[in-house]
């Protein structure tokens, strides 16, 4: 598959991708990821990509020419319209979109082009999300300051899902999210550190003993942590008593 970034900052993305398993998928020739300034797509002396909001305000606006351009060169598609039925996706990211979730990481792993559209100052034209994006994708709710480092963590979360670029010992499958909770708590050696033990079931050869602890334990941090998650997890008559004691006692 291929990804086509487009940005205002094309030399942020050389670093973030040259590491661990994008690397890997990279030179295993599994996903090529090309970073494209959105100023070549300017037809201006000054290459100008942004402009004043009408209504007023502050901050400047991606203005709407540029990053046409940009999606219809690199897809061959004017509008999100023609993509339907294909395997091509034009993704924005922005604090207004849908929050990236493993359900969409595992369905861009799919396609054979995803087109990341970065928005940078106060935002993007109101006609790029309603007529020439598939998506509109936002990472989370918090403030950054543009879309480089979402698109970055969209392409960390997809190329990980490309069939051959997990190593042969790891399934992606087979993983936290895939089972609604999140993932039990590890340890190695050394078996004390600072007064601290590793839980003894761990320590002993029982499967079935240690099976069931990390389940329970998977829960107990779930319920800590994502209380969330547990609305849509599949939980036992069992499972759901011990999530009631934990809570009264705390
Ligand atoms: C004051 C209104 N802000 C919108 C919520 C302004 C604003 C904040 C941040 C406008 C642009 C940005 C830049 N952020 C992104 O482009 C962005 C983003 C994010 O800020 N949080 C989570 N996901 C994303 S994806 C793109």
């Amino acid at each position: 598959m291929r990804f086509d970034i487009i940005t205002i900052f094309p030399g942020y993305f050389a670093p973030v991708f040259d590491y661990g398993i994008v690397r890997r998928a990279r030179a295993a020739g599994l996903v090529e990821i090309a970073a494209h300034d959105l100023r070549g797509w300017t037809s201006d002396k000054h290459r100008i990509v942004d402009d004043r909001p009408f209504g007023g305000g502050d901050g400047m606006i991606l203005k709407p020419e540029p990053l046409f351009a940009a999606v219809e060169s690199l897809t061959g598609a004017k509008e999100a319209g023609e993509l339907a039925g294909t395997r091509k996706r034009v993704v924005l990211l922005s604090p207004q979109g849908k929050v990236f979730d493993q359900r969409l990481a595992h369905e861009l792993a799919t396609c054979e082009q995803v087109v990341l559209v970065c928005g940078r100052y106060e935002g993007v034209d109101e006609r790029v999300a309603e007529m020439l994006v598939t998506d509109e994708v936002s990472i989370g709710d918090y403030v950054l300051s543009g879309g480089e480092a979402a698109a970055a963590v969209v392409v960390d979360a997809v190329v990980r899902l490309i069939p051959g670029a997990l190593g042969s010992e790891t399934s992606a499958v087979n993983e936290s999210f895939a089972e609604g909770l999140l993932d039990f708590p590890h340890y190695t050696r050394p078996v004390e550190f600072r007064g601290r033990r590793v839980p003894e079931v761990l320590l002993g050869g029982n499967h079935g003993e240690i099976a069931l602890w990390r389940r329970r334990a998977a829960l107990s941090k779930t319920r800590r942590n994502r209380p969330d998650l547990l609305e849509r997890a599949a939980l036992t008559d069992e499972e759901l008593a011990r999530l009631e004691r934990e809570a009264n006692s705390d």
